[in-house]
């Protein structure tokens, strides 16, 4: 018997949870003022996300997918990408989409129930939430070979759950990605859960970024906690994709600390001590504490920069809760370029209820 195939998937982590060096630093996060932009952005992010489930709470937004555990992976993603490249999300990746350019009062929109908030004037050519688990990753995939063929230098970025991976959508994806060589890349964010399914009954495989091996294409493994880690792993991604090296699977590792959404409640299938736990690892206390111990942080900079942050997000849940609401049959107006007869009636007699 001879083996023909072999494999190895990386794993890397530059900040323990403690925010300790384990591994020399790459070049970007040298700089502490750099890290600090970064820094930022999760602390905007957690706090906009405490905002949106405080307005859910008092009936002010409808459902809300938190990205709370989430935000070095959507740090790292955001900041990493270049305004022309193209992103596919599904609902949890909002810090993604603020550091894109979209605006947190139109994703305070599209969470109120209005289609408006999709029509986001910043990144045009972004797409927007996909709900449908892993069909983006197909949209992707068109996406993808139609910088191909222009030869443009421009990647599409798919960011999925570690349920979404045990979709067919992701499979036909990620063989497709492969074989056509295409400038993509694809960023798992395993959060250990798929709503009230853990990670060990998700798949058997030991990593979901040996998925990618089947597509015939590179798959790592990052600590999506560490913000330096995932920002190194999709720079890498990235200039490999634009130089014609083809698709890269990024697994980030990390912990979903919010309920599924607000209309779940997870303490009625997971354990308290496993959050606990998890919190130990959380993304932003770890670069706070690096920087704090580079001198480039402090309580006086954090106290001025949660005060900036909150008065941001005040500002735009007030911008938002400003906007005079659409009328009930606009639900009817972004299914179809013609409705169909069936929901023109619909939309009649909603327009008829008002
Ligand atoms: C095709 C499809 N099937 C089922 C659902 C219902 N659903 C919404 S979220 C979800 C779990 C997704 O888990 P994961 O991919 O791990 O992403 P996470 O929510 O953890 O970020 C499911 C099954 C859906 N939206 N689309
Ligand atoms: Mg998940």
């Amino acid at each position: 018997m001879t083996v023909v195939a072999k494999f190895e998937i990386r794993y890397s982590q530059f900040l323990d949870p403690g925010g300790k060096v384990v591994q020399p630093l790459p070049r970007f996060a040298s700089d502490p003022q750099f890290l600090v932009k970064l820094y930022r952005w999760m602390v905007l992010m957690r706090i906009y996300d405490a905002k949106a489930i405080a307005l859910q709470r008092t009936g002010q937004l409808g459902t809300f997918a938190s990205l709370v555990g989430n935000e070095a992976v959507e740090t790292g993603i955001g900041t990493a990408m270049a305004q022309d490249d193209v992103f596919l999300m599904t609902y949890r990746e909002n810090g993604v989409q603020l550091i894109r350019g979209v605006t947190m009062k139109e994703l305070f929109i599209y969470w109120g129930g209005d289609e408006r908030g999709s029509a986001f004037a910043g990144p045009r050519k972004d797409f927007a939430v996909c709900i449908t688990i892993a069909a983006q990753v197909l949209h992707t995939v068109g996406v993808a070979y139609a910088m191909k063929l222009r030869r443009e230098p421009r990647v599409a970025v798919c960011t999925l759950g570690d349920g979404g991976t045990s979709k067919g959508d992701f499979y036909e994806g990620i063989n497709a990605a492969g074989a056509w060589r295409l400038p993509a890349v694809f960023v798992v964010t395993n959060n250990q859960w798929a709503i009230s399914v853990p990670r060990r009954a998700q798949s058997a495989a030991q990593t979901l970024a040996q998925k990618a091996i089947a597509g015939g294409f590179e798959g790592v493994q990052v600590d999506g906690n560490d913000v330096i880690a995932v920002r190194h792993a999709m720079d890498e991604a990235l200039s490999k994709a634009r130089a014609g090296g083809g698709p890269t699977l990024i697994e980030a590792l990390t912990y979903r600390l919010s309920d599924h959404t607000t209309a779940d409640d997870a303490t009625r299938y997971r354990s308290p001590d496993e959050l606990a736990e998890a919190w130990k690892a959380e993304p932003l206390s770890r670069l706070r504490a690096y920087l704090t111990s580079c001198g480039a942080w402090d309580k006086a900079r954090e106290d001025a920069l949660l005060k900036e942050c909150n008065e941001q997000v005040q500002a735009a849940a007030q911008a938002y809760l400003d906007t005079p609401a659409v009328g009930p049959e606009c639900m009817f107006d972004h299914l179809y370029a013609r409705l169909p007869a069936a929901l023109e009636k619909q939309r009649a007699a909603a327009l008829g209820d008002k």
